[in-house]
Parts: C-alpha cells; structure tokens; sequence
C-alpha cells in the first residue's frame, strides 16, 4: 500500500503552501511541514498554526451525524456477509427513507450516511458494474433505488448526505487485480453524479479477502483524486485523508483529543491495521494511551496536519438490524452519556440507526432519540453566563455560538484567565467550553475555579478543548468563577464558555 507522501499530493492542490521561515510568521494552514533546522519552540508554533479545512469545519460543526447499515445482512440477521447472498432476500416491506430522515432529524443529527455497498458486495443502486444489487432483487421489480431515495429524502429534509462505499468486496470477481480498481473508480462514479450533492464519502479500513481468496491493493489516491474532481466539498472520511477514526466503536473518545496530528497518522497502512478485521474480533486499541498529537510525538514528525476525530457507535449492539436485539436500544440516557464523551471530547458523533425488514427505523429507536433530544434541548436552553457582569462586548462574543467570534484572555504569568462575576449567586452543573478552531487548537491545560472562603476551588479540569469540551460536574453555585488557561501552544482564542443547568 502507498504512503502518506501520495496523500498530501491530493492534499496540496487545494491549500496553499505554508510559508515560513525562521523569526517570520507562520501562516494558518491546514498542514505545516517540519524543517530540518525547526527547535521544539517552532514545531509548536506550528502546531498552534494548523487550521481546518472548509470541508473540514462545516463537517465538525455538524456535530451530531448518522449511519444507516441496510443490505442483505438486514435480511439474513448477520453482521458481515459473504458475498454469496441471493439477491431475492433483499425484500424490504415498507421502505420509507423519509421516516428515516425525519427519525434523524428529531434525534437532532444532520447528515446521514448509507452503506451504499457494505463488505458483502450488495449494492443498493441500480449500478451498471454488477448484478449483485438491487436490480436483481424482488423490492419494487427490481426497479427500485435505495440510495436515490435517501439522497431525495435528504434534500428535502435540508440533511446531509454520505456514502459509505465498502473497498472490501466479498463478491466482485475482479476484487485483487487492478481491474477492481477501475470497477470502485466506476462505481464512486455512479454515487458522486447520480444523486447530487455528497457531503461525505467514508471508506472503512476492514480489508479481507475477494470471492478468489485475494487481497486487494486499493488505488486510494485515484479515489481521492475522483472524489475531489466530482464533489469538491466532500470530507473523505477513515480511509482519507479529511477525518480521522477515533479508535472505538464504543461512542466514548478520548479526555485528550488532539484535532493536529503528525502526517504519518494519515498512512494508509496504520489506519487499515487498527480497523476490524475479523467480524468477531474487535480492534485492540487503548485510548488511554494513544494520546495522538501530544508535544512529543509532534517533535519526531515529518509534518503537521488537521485531521480531527470521528466517534461511531450503533444505537444498537449491532451494526445491522436484527430484531432480537429491540430491547436493547441504547436509552436517552446512555446516548446523552455518549454524546458528552464524543461532541464533549471534540469529536463529531456518527450514529448508526439500522433499518429494519420493512425497511423502517424501528419504533423503539425513533422513541429514544427523540427524548434524547429533548434532554440536550433541555440542558443547553439557556447559558447563564450571559448574565454575568462584565465587559459586555466579551460577554456577548463567548456566549453568542458563534465559532468564528472569540476573545484572547488576558495573560498574567504565562496564564490566560477570564474573570466571571454575576451579582447575584448562580448555580450549574454543566460546563461547555469552544475554542476558535479556525485560530488553530492550542489549548493543553485548563482549571475552571469559583470562589468560596476567600479561595480558588477547582470545578473541572482538563486537558484539551478544541472544537469542543462538555462537562458534567456537581452542582456549585457562587458569584465569583474564573477560567485558568494554564497552557496553550500560543495564545489561546476562546470562542464560548457556557454555564447549564438542567
Ligand atoms: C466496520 C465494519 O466492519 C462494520 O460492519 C461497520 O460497517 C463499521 C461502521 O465499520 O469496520
């Protein structure tokens, strides 16, 4: 498999080069090359200078986006094929991807991507490359086209619209020569012009054998450069070069999530050995010691790139639907639990919601997600730091959601602290912090602190915040807080603080 030397090639066309040289400034880029002559206090500045893509931040500001695992193994209750399924099982009864849309919707997610062609092979367009697809099948004579009637559901729902599009092909007679490169080239043809606008194309890195025994080498750089050419806006996401696997399946990311990361986290290689290759065995992978992007590992890199995480998780235990498995549906509160420690860890969530035989979400599910929404509507209604005393104007930026506005705290002894006063005595119990991604992520050590007994107290503290760090701790109440930066790569730019109480 190729490195990541071809990645930043398909990369580069699309940003400008960073310029810098020693005691000039350093430009904001979304990827930053280390020089030879570098010192530990450039790689740094560096580091604070890597921004987000568009593509990249329009994706992160999601927050909240979906999965929908449908194909034949909805059919045989299994969770990987073998590409040997009849295509007549294919049945669903009463397929409505709008009611999919809308279940989504009320569970607050904006974009939703379907496995278009999981392992198996099984294609859910009328492709012209195999016969192994919906056309063979007995839904709607044969006639019938799955990912058409998401992408239409999506439009007119104002969703976003991803492909997931399996490399591993269990049934393409081609799968290990260089003729099967040509079919995926064809087939991501077919998915990026046929339907409109695609906000995501995600390839996982589960990579088996084909119907002949064989591996396949996958030309990834061509697809990229197909992805770029067609649908210019779209993040690549696992196998790409645009969003990064978190590491779990679980929904749980990681207390120190850094969104830049040394270039060789983009090798094709690395990211295919950590994913799942066994249906039964999931990824070994211990998040308590991979901190990616920490000082030490950017010391030793070639480079430095913005490549931000992505937590997946399934409502359910299993990817696709299987009716045994319909009381445990993960509760509103479990998933409120998953949202904290994946949008609260700076991560985007990706939530799978399987459709069942009929071809619907099931009720349970469409149940859950809405009282989930409910309990964040109900959490984050109102931020009580808007009514703190104060400089107005600052008040007004850290408390407007908007990403774009931010301050810079005033700096007393290498510290970055924002002083909060309300006049009369105000209680929470949830924390929301934001930096100004756009500035770069810089913070790597924070404490936020109320004042009791004539003495700081700590209420939380933490490591990174990025685009986004959500915490849930006792409930304080006081009049005096304050925000204690206590290290940033460069000065930090904090976009929203935010005090909840539910
Ligand atoms: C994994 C796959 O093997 C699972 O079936 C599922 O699609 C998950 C999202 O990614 O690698």
């Amino acid at each position: 498999m190729k490195k990541f030397g071809l990645f930043i090639k398909v990369l580069l066309p699309l940003q400008m080069l960073a310029f810098y040289a020693h005691g000039q400034k350093i430009s904001r880029n979304h990827i930053q090359f280390i020089s030879p002559g570098d010192s530990h206090k450039d790689i740094i500045e560096k580091a604070a200078n890597v921004v987000p893509t568009a593509r990249q931040l329009r994706w992160q500001k999601l927050e909240v986006t979906g999965f929908i695992h449908f194909g034949v193994n909805t059919f045989t209750g299994k969770e990987w094929g073998t590409g040997k399924e009849n295509p007549e099982i294919f049945n669903p009864t009463d397929l409505d991807a709008e009611q999919w849309v809308l279940a989504a919707k009320a569970g607050g997610i904006k974009q939703l991507i379907i496995t278009a062609k999981h392992h198996d092979g099984f294609c859910l367009w009328p492709t012209k490359t195999t016969g192994h697809s919906i056309i063979s099948s007995p839904w709607k004579e044969g006639k019938g086209d799955v990912v058409k009637e998401m992408a239409e559901a999506c439009k007119k729902h104002d969703m976003g619209f991803g492909i997931y599009l399996s490399p591993w092909d269990m049934n393409a007679p081609s799968y290990g020569t260089e003729d099967y490169n040509d079919l995926f080239i064809e087939q991501l043809n077919e998915l990026l012009t046929w339907y409109g606008k695609v906000d995501e194309v995600w390839f996982d890195g589960a990579n088996g054998e084909g119907p002949n025994g064989k591996k396949q080498v996958y030309d990834f750089d061509r697809y990229y450069e197909k992805i770029r050419e067609l649908q210019p806006e779209a993040v690549i996401a696992i196998m790409g070069p645009d969003v990064r696997w978190v590491g779990t399946e679980t929904g749980y990311g990681k207390d120190t999530e850094w969104s830049v990361v040394p270039v060789n986290n983009l090798d094709q290689e690395k990211i295919a050995s950590n994913s799942q290759q066994n249906v039964n065995v999931k990824p070994t992978w211990d998040k308590s010691k991979e901190v990616l992007g920490s000082r030490e590992s950017l010391y030793s890199a070639k480079g430095l790139v913005w490549y931000p995480a992505e937590t997946d998780v399934s409502i359910r235990p299993g990817w696709f639907y299987h009716s045994e498995q319909d009381d445990k549906v993960k509760s509103p509160e479990k998933l409120l639990d998953i949202y904290f420690n994946s949008v609260g860890k700076n991560g985007v969530l990706l939530l799978n919601l399987p459709p069942d035989k009929r071809g619907l979400i099931h009720e349970q599910d469409v149940k859950n997600l809405k009282e989930w929404k409910g309990l964040i509507d109900g959490i984050f209604e109102e931020n009580i730091l808007s009514h703190a005393k104060g400089n107005k104007k600052s008040l007004k930026v850290l408390t407007d959601n908007d990403l774009s506005t931010s301050i810079v705290p005033e700096e007393s002894n290498g510290e970055y602290i924002v002083e909060i006063e309300f006049k009369n005595a105000v209680g929470f119990n949830y924390l929301s912090l934001q930096e100004n991604i756009t500035r770069g992520q810089r913070v790597e050590a924070f404490v936020l602190e109320h004042l009791q007994d004539e003495k700081w107290h700590p209420i939380v503290e933490g490591t990174t915040i990025g685009y986004k760090r959500l915490f849930k701790p006792d409930e304080v109440s006081g009049t005096k807080f304050r925000l204690r930066i206590k290290k940033s790569r460069l000065e930090p730019h904090l976009a929203e603080i935010g005090f909840y109480k539910d």
